[in-house]
């Protein structure tokens, strides 16, 4: 196959040098004495593709060849960051490319910050889908990511006088060298329009979908190359365009204006990612998007499998498809519609191809995320789709009846419809029906979607639901962000194995007697401290003491997350170096990293809160230096590979049972941060994998949080009992802090008082500083901090995304690998 001269492999033997300038001259019609930092950049990255190319072809020829099983992975959401040092080090080019750029006179970082970080998504979701992207390519699984090419991924953050301001993040004004265009594969999709019966020869009533509107899909595929293997999988990212029909058809009918509407609307589909996380907005826009591409990547799918199989009774053996989330759930409703309407299978066929198809990963117990549409919206922009939703409920409810004879607030509680003065459908109950497995993210996460969330569902589908443990790929989140820390792997000969058998690392602990080793290892840290010193230099304006404790909190701004927890430790550390300026105490650098929702107020107060507070701290020579608070701006896949392997300790403070699984929590302790947390998410796992001397655990377990709220938790108590939180709080409600407005922060005070506190922010407070003084006491043991550090690094195993992945393809996919 490889040898019959359809694969040109000169790329791959030319060298990079030569590579680079001859994209220099030939793609970007530049000589080296006029090129831009960018131009280098875009040369490099192109030489670099080529190489990957070669696979991509050679990957696709063997498994189109073979008719194999393969996983679609869709989702709203790929937060893939930058590519270029990623793509070099998963093809063994990295120390080539680097040397070549430097061979040309070039700054290597310089070149490489020339990349738009590719942010086409929130937060931990998506993210999760690029580190899934990784970890499949590289365990040699036959996979397709499908997605949305959003012209404007997550916006650009700024503060302006300590409050968020959203700016569009035009990653694509100039295009991207990672992508492939693919006309050849558009698809047209349909949507709004009504159902009529009709009646064929025989008789038979069939509904058809008529008086649709039509929108273009055209695919943008970009590859995803493994690491240390020839596979390379591609993502599948659909761009909205208008159809000429459909422009024609409005235009016959004579309403002009409404075909430009109409036209304006599809090329409006995949302009934007919404910028909500954990929040579904109702927006009739985000529906079609969700449509859109689910329409889209189905067809798609369809089209692959047509060309090899006849039978769709086959489906399920060729296709396997996993929903990121209930976004793409509406995937089950448009596969019944394409068999059934378009194929003409009866029912009982039909509904066992789609629930042999699909699996379900849940990602959150957060009532306010769990999507619902409203059935009027729905009969608007999918009226088929509803009716067949209807269709799917009422089977189901038969068979929930025939379960639990007479019992109605079963039926409600499980019923795809949720009744009520405004109906809406439950699009996480759609997807438990239409799915063989169903999936959490995190032990602890997974147990409560059985007892909690979905407790008739697992009585009545026992085993539909499991556990798969979230993962981070140690290739982008060691290999690729840690140099430092990777060379002295090598020079105590940890093999070159680990970034694809990360539970390699445990031979780390061969070394925790070392000195020597120990004192290297920090050493590596402080160096990467030094560097993220400069970059708050740069980015903030703030001098911070690289031997201080750098303190980090980054993710998503919510109010679940608690930075406000860690606010009023800053404001009590603060007063207590202002009443005792003689105290022993750790300096500490507090830095946070997040974005918060445009229209989630009081995530945004929160921020203002914490940079207000920082410009006092920071500007108070009172502190004589021992604190000092960084709101880093634009918190970013790129941005983040600075911070975390400069962190020493890891914030990871939710409430109890709200943090699905977190995976910044093993990031940063791969990097050898020591975890501050509460027994939620992967931290419980974290736990069982550090052992207790080596994480700082403190607060309300999820039954503590649940017995709280059944007794009637009142906030105010522990107000009034703890001197320290009273002060703490008031002074930030005091105006000190906000001059001009003494009550900017009167919202967050609300919230953690009469508000009711929904998250237990002062009931865990006085647990959350104790715990705080055991870190600071542990950071002064300098060994044995030394010590936890590398235990945390060398423990991580478990939670690499290749570990994730095997699991899902064992047990929900059942799907071997095939090797190039
Ligand atoms: O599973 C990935 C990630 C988890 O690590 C986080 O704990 C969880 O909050 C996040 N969930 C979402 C939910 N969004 N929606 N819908 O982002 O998933």
């Amino acid at each position: 196959l490889l040898s019959d001269g359809m694969v040109n492999r000169t790329v791959s033997e030319q060298n990079i040098k030569e590579s680079i300038l001859h994209h220099l001259r030939y793609s970007l019609v530049h000589l080296p004495e006029q090129a831009t930092p960018r131009d280098w950049w875009l040369a490099l990255s192109l030489a670099i593709r080529d190489r990957i190319t070669d696979d991509m072809s050679d990957t696709q020829i063997v498994h189109n060849r073979d008719n194999v099983r393969r996983v679609y992975y869709l989702s709203m959401e790929y937060l893939m960051g930058r590519m270029l040092i990623n793509n070099a080090h998963n093809i063994g080019v990295y120390d080539d490319a680097k040397q070549a750029i430097e061979e040309l006179g070039l700054d290597w970082e310089q070149i490489c910050d020339e990349e738009m970080d590719m942010g086409l998504g929130n937060g931990g979701l998506g993210r999760l889908a690029a580190c899934f992207l990784d970890s499949l390519a590289t365990l040699d699984l036959p996979a397709i990511g499908y997605g949305i090419y959003y012209e404007f991924g997550l916006f650009k953050q700024e503060f302006q006088q300590g409050k968020q301001v959203e700016h569009p993040d035009t990653w694509l004004k100039y295009g991207t060298p990672w992508d492939i265009i693919r006309p050849e594969y558009s698809q047209t999709i349909q949507y709004y329009g009504r159902v009529e019966t009709v009646f064929d020869s025989a008789g038979n009533a069939r509904p058809v979908w008529v008086d649709t509107r039509s929108v273009m899909g055209v695919p943008f595929d970009i590859p995803v190359a493994g690491y240390d293997t020839k596979t390379v999988n591609f993502l599948r990212l659909w761009s909205s365009h208008s159809t000429e029909d459909f422009d024609l058809e409005e235009f016959n009918k004579g309403d002009y204006v409404e075909a430009v509407r109409s036209k304006a609307m599809g090329e409006t589909i995949s302009k934007v990612l919404y910028p909500n996380d954990q929040n579904a907005n109702g927006k009739e826009l985000r529906l079609v998007q969700q449509y859109f591409f689910v329409a889209c990547s189905l067809a798609d799918i369809l089209r692959r499998f047509e060309k090899m199989n006849s039978n769709w009774t086959s489906l399920p053996e060729k296709a396997t498809i996993q929903l990121n989330d209930t976004h793409p759930a509406i995937a089950i409703a448009e596969l019944t519609r394409i068999l059934l309407d378009d194929k003409h299978l009866d029912w009982d066929t039909t509904w066992d191809i789609v629930t042999r198809t699909f699996a379900y990963t849940n990602h959150t117990l957060l009532p306010e995320a769990l999507e619902k549409w409203s059935v009027g919206l729905f009969e608007k922009v999918l009226p088929r789709h509803l009716q067949l939703i209807y269709e799917i409920n009422h089977r189901f409810m038969g068979e929930v009846a025939q379960h639990w004879p007479g019992r109605n607030d079963i039926l409600q509680a499980l019923s795809i419809i949720e009744e009520g003065d405004h109906k809406m459908i439950r699009m996480a109950h759609l997807a438990v029906i239409g799915s063989h497995t169903v999936n959490g993210v995190a032990a602890l996460h997974s147990q409560l979607l059985k007892t909690d969330l979905f407790p008739h569902f697992d009585q009545f589908y026992p085993g539909k639901f499991t556990n798969k443990t979230n993962g981070i790929t140690p290739r982008r989140w060691l290999l690729n962000c840690n140099p430092g820390l990777v060379d002295l792997f090598k020079q105590y000969g940890i093999n070159s194995e680990w970034p694809k058998h990360l539970e390699h690392l445990r031979k780390l602990e061969n070394f925790l007697d070392d000195t020597v080793f120990l004192d290297a290892f920090m050493a590596v840290k402080h160096q990467n401290k030094v560097q993220l010193a400069a970059i708050i230099q740069k980015e903030c304006g703030i001098e911070v003491d690289p031997s201080a404790l750098f303190d980090v909190q980054i993710k998503r701004l919510h109010e679940y997350k608690r930075q406000h927890l860690t606010l009023l430790n800053i404001l009590t550390l603060y007063r207590r170096v202002l009443n005792n300026p003689d105290m022993n105490m750790v300096p500490r650098v507090f830095i946070f990293g997040a974005k918060a929702a445009p229209g989630y107020a009081l995530a945004k107060n929160i921020i203002y809160a914490i940079n207000a507070v920082a410009e006092v701290i920071n500007n108070d020579p009172r502190t004589q230096g021992k604190l000092k608070v960084a709101f880093l701006p634009n918190y970013r896949v790129s941005l983040a590979s600075h911070i975390i392997p400069a962190a020493d300790l890891s914030e990871q403070i939710s409430t109890a049972g709200k943090e699905a699984s977190g995976t910044g929590n093993m990031k940063l302790a791969l990097n050898g941060a020591l975890t501050i947390g509460t027994m939620d998410g992967a931290n419980v796992e974290i736990l069982e994998e550090v052992g207790p001397d080596n994480i700082f655990i403190f607060g309300l377990n999820v039954d503590q949080v649940q017995d709280l709220d059944r007794s009637g938790y009142n906030p105010h108590h522990y107000y009034h009992q703890d001197s320290e939180l009273k002060a703490a709080l008031d002074w930030l409600c005091s105006g000190h802090f906000s001059p001009h407005n003494s009550h900017a922060f009167d919202d967050i005070r609300y919230s953690l008082l009469d508000g009711g506190d929904p998250y237990k922010v002062m009931a865990d407070y006085r647990a959350y500083m104790d715990c705080q003084q055991r870190v600071s006491d542990a950071y002064q043991d300098r060994p044995r901090w030394a010590r936890m550090a590398v235990i945390n690094t060398a423990r991580m195993g478990k939670f690499s995304s290749d570990r994730t992945i095997q699991e899902y393809a064992d047990e929900i996919w059942k799907l071997p690998a095939h090797s190039v």
